[in-house]
């Protein structure tokens, strides 16, 4: 595809002011909201006195869970319809959509206050008094788990709400049994915040004519937050409409239809008046969907030459107080897909318990679960080569699947579509100059410093969703060049630009006469899945590329009669219709301009795609240097080399792995959410929860080495969270190689200064 950058469309508009995130939205007559949330981690709510808030001036309305209730509003649905251990059932818990009866996490959502203005209602919530019965709280997973720890609902023992089995334990048993060596390993992905730049918000107006609820919100596609909003309130999807225009980021966070919105459309009922809500940064920290947040047993069987034979896991996830859509499902089937990472490993064997605490629920984050799956197999192969004393590189050349080896079939019953994962070794040992890295790291030394140096490689499953169908919708609009429009919104992966340059290839046209509507609630396109799990470019592109072939097909027929010859005798190319050997020819927009009727073109399409999968693979290779007397690391290199198949437009793609690297070094060296033991976050502000800064990713060099996906329309692979599931293995095994010398083997996340230099001090130098 096209190699040609012409600039992001979008970005001229946003850069200067003319975006439209959510609080940008204004409606006359319009109302502010406040939400009380909960002070402490687990109690029970005795009762709730709203009178004196309710009588303040200026207050409209005061809602609280009987509210809610009293509206018949629910629990949104499980992602989970597959059975756990011994066939364990997962176990739904219910959220009450205002905490009406118990508050099982600092900063849930206890009422909302309506007045004219914001400080208004913030001062009334002031006012609210809630009689708690404060309960025993749990914060960490491992102690929820224990016998006598509190329970956070009754039917959920142990507060275990999924024990989630794959692989075979027997054959698993079998291997380690005859293995020449096993590496064990435990390693830790912390909670970590998304904090996209823009703030959770929402502007809820509602027609009581009509019936009909207007959500403005920030989304990553408007379906799942319609479905979702529908099945927590019980109001029709029929009876909402979605707007999400511009997103400031949506990292995973963004998909899911919060208890917040879904007061919020009570409330616009309720006060007849548009209600506007604008969370704070802190609201973020608190109330926002929170990423990772597991614990990974590890352990690695090999023969005596290093060839891995099996690999077993258990994961312990804290999933929250209640649960998030995706949390439970992304940390169950989708990491057992390629738990075997890029190699032949016969045998797999995984539990991973998704675990109940009194903390903000966990949901998908860039990368959902696929980084905690590179990072402990990537971990486990780079300690069995020390272990064993095998070269780094070489163990997982010789265990890589071969090119040939794909379509690879995994013990799990995934199948890898294609990939190169030596290949990318390769290069990406080349490109990072590995051969020279002895005489840097002596040069290192002479100055004091600790050099390290990490080579990863990863595969992760890109794509899937819940719906049957993709549609998508190529019309053509009063000017006579093509509309697109999708259900999946960017939040900033640039579909404004990638999604034209897919039409404009077919239609022969310049990418910039044609438009793309996203989420738009009275577009055609109102079916499918949104911005997640790398899918967009797959599935909606896809689709757009497969709508645009229609409409040069439908386009050819019409040319036909328009021209007065038969079809077989009329060829497309460069925009227009041409009679074969003649100069005889109409242009495909000149056509459309021609037969549209009442603003409806006989080249309008909707097409209905499918759901696409693929498996984007990579290897990367970091090079660090550790500051032994402050524990300070610095990263030199980053050099990645991916295979995301064919890429549609390269500056976008690199930007993607670039933003994913970006997250992946803010998890590794920056990023922890910390509880105190009764459930109070101690990291609740940018004062106490370091965010990854541009200057600390440095000597970025991005190749690509595609293999064409052969599974959807256009070869092409996702990237969106590429970066994230490579950096996080690579930057964390890099420090370790510096830190080795030290006689440190083993860190937890964040690799800050003071762990760093806490570590060495407990090391015992080698
Ligand atoms: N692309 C391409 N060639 C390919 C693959 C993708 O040119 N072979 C382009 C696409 O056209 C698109 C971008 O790269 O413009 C990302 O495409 P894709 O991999 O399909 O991912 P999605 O568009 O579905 O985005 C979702 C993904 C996820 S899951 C998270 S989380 C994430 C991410 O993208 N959140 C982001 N990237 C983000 N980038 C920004 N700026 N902000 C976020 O919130």
């Amino acid at each position: 595809m096209s190699g040609k950058f012409h600039g992001r469309r979008e970005d001229h508009r946003l850069v200067t002011g003319r975006g439209r995130y959510t609080s940008d939205w204004n409606f006359p007559d319009q109302v502010y909201a406040h939400f009380l949330r909960a002070d402490r981690g687990h109690a029970e709510i005795r009762g709730v006195d709203v009178s004196e808030a309710l009588a303040t001036p200026g207050v409209l309305a005061v809602l609280t869970g009987a509210d809610t209730k009293a509206a018949g509003f629910g629990s949104a649905p499980s992602l989970i319809h597959y059975p756990g251990k011994d066939g364990m059932k997962f176990k739904t818990v219910h959220r009450e959509v205002l905490a009406e009866t118990r508050v099982r996490y600092v900063g849930q959502e206890v009422a909302l206050v309506i007045a004219i203005s914001h400080a208004i209602a913030q001062d009334a919530s002031e006012k609210i008094v809630i009689d708690y019965h404060d309960l025993p709280v749990v914060v960490d997973a491992e102690e929820a788990l224990k016998p006598g720890a509190p329970q956070l609902y009754d039917h959920v023992p142990n507060n275990l709400v999924f024990d989630f089995e794959y692989g075979s334990k027997e054959q698993s048993d079998a291997a380690f049994a005859a293995a020449a060596h096993v590496t064990r390993l435990v390693v830790d992905a912390p909670r970590i915040v998304g904090n996209p730049m823009e703030p959770k918000a929402a502007l809820v107006t509602y027609d009581a004519d009509k019936d009909l609820y207007d959500l403005y919100a920030p989304s990553q596609g408007m379906t799942m937050m319609r479905g979702g909003l529908s099945v927590g309130t019980g109001i029709p999807e029929a009876k909402l409409r979605v707007h999400a225009h511009d997103v400031g980021g949506g990292f995973g966070i963004r998909g899911e239809a919060y208890s917040e919105y879904c007061s919020l459309l009570l409330a616009a009922k309720k006060v007849g008046r548009p209600v506007k809500w604008v969370s704070t940064r802190s609201e973020t920290f608190l109330s926002d969907h929170h990423g990772r947040a597991a614990k990974m047993f590890g352990e690695l069987a090999l023969d005596k030459d290093g060839k891995f034979l099996a690999v077993r896991f258990e994961w312990i996830v804290n999933t929250g107080g209640y649960l998030s859509g995706p949390g439970p499902f992304i940390n169950t089937l989708p990491p057992s897909m390629h738990a075997v990472n890029v190699y032949t490993i016969p045998v797999v064997h995984g539990l991973h318990r998704i675990v109940l605490t009194n903390t903000t629920p966990t949901t998908a984050y860039r990368g959902a679960a696929r980084p905690n799956v590179s990072y402990v197999v990537e971990r486990l192969v780079e300690e069995a080569a020390r272990e064993m004393g095998i070269d780094r590189v070489e163990i997982r050349r010789i265990n890589a699947i071969p090119r040939e080896a794909f379509p690879y079939k995994t013990p799990t019953g995934s199948v890898y579509d294609s990939g190169d994962p030596k290949g990318l070794i390769d290069d990406v040992v080349r490109h990072s100059d590995w051969a020279g890295y002895e005489a840097r790291r002596q040069e290192s030394l002479s100055r004091g410093k600790l050099r390290g140096i990490s080579c990863c490689a990863f595969i992760e499953p890109a794509g899937g969703g819940g719906s049957p169908v993709e549609e998508v919708a190529i019309k053509f609009g009063e000017s006579g060049n093509p509309i697109l429009y999708t259900v999946s919104g960017p939040s900033g992966q640039g579909h404004e630009t990638t999604y034209p340059e897919i039409v404009g290839q077919v239609f022969g046209m310049d990418a910039d006469d044609i438009t793309l509507r996203y989420s738009d609630p009275d577009g055609p396109a109102q079916r499918g899945d949104g911005t997640i799990g790398s899918r967009s470019l797959m599935s909606h592109g896809g689709a757009l590329f497969q709508a645009a072939h229609e409409v040069v097909k439908k386009g050819r027929e019409l040319a036909a009669q328009h021209l007065e010859v038969g079809a077989q005798d009329v060829e497309f190319a460069e925009g227009s219709y041409r009679v074969r050997g003649t100069d005889l020819s109409v242009g495909l927009v000149e056509l459309s301009r021609i037969y549209a009727k009442d603003g409806v073109s006989p080249l309008d399409t909707l097409f209905e795609g499918t759901q696409q999968r693929s498996f984007p693979t990579g290897a990367h290779v970091a090079e660090v240097e550790v500051d032994p007397q402050t524990g300070e690391v610095e990263l030199l290199s980053y050099v990645g080399v991916d295979d995301c198949g064919n890429i549609i437009n390269h500056t976008l793609a690199e930007g993607q792995v670039h933003g994913g690297i970006m997250q992946g070094l803010g998890q590794v060296f920056d990023e922890v959410c910390i509880y105190d033991e009764g459930g109070q976050m101690l990291t609740g502000s940018f004062m106490d929860y370091c965010m990854p800064r541009a200057a600390e990713l440095k000597g970025l060099q991005l190749f690509d080495r595609p293999i064409p996906a052969p599974g959807n329309p256009l070869g092409a692979k996702g990237v969106g969270e590429a970066g994230t599931t490579g950096s996080v293995p690579t930057l964390a095994n890099a420090v370790m190689d510096a830190l080795r010398p030290m006689g440190v083997n083993h860190v937890d996340f964040p690799l800050s200064p003071s762990r760093i230099w806490n570590a060495i001090q407990n090391g015992k130098a080698v």
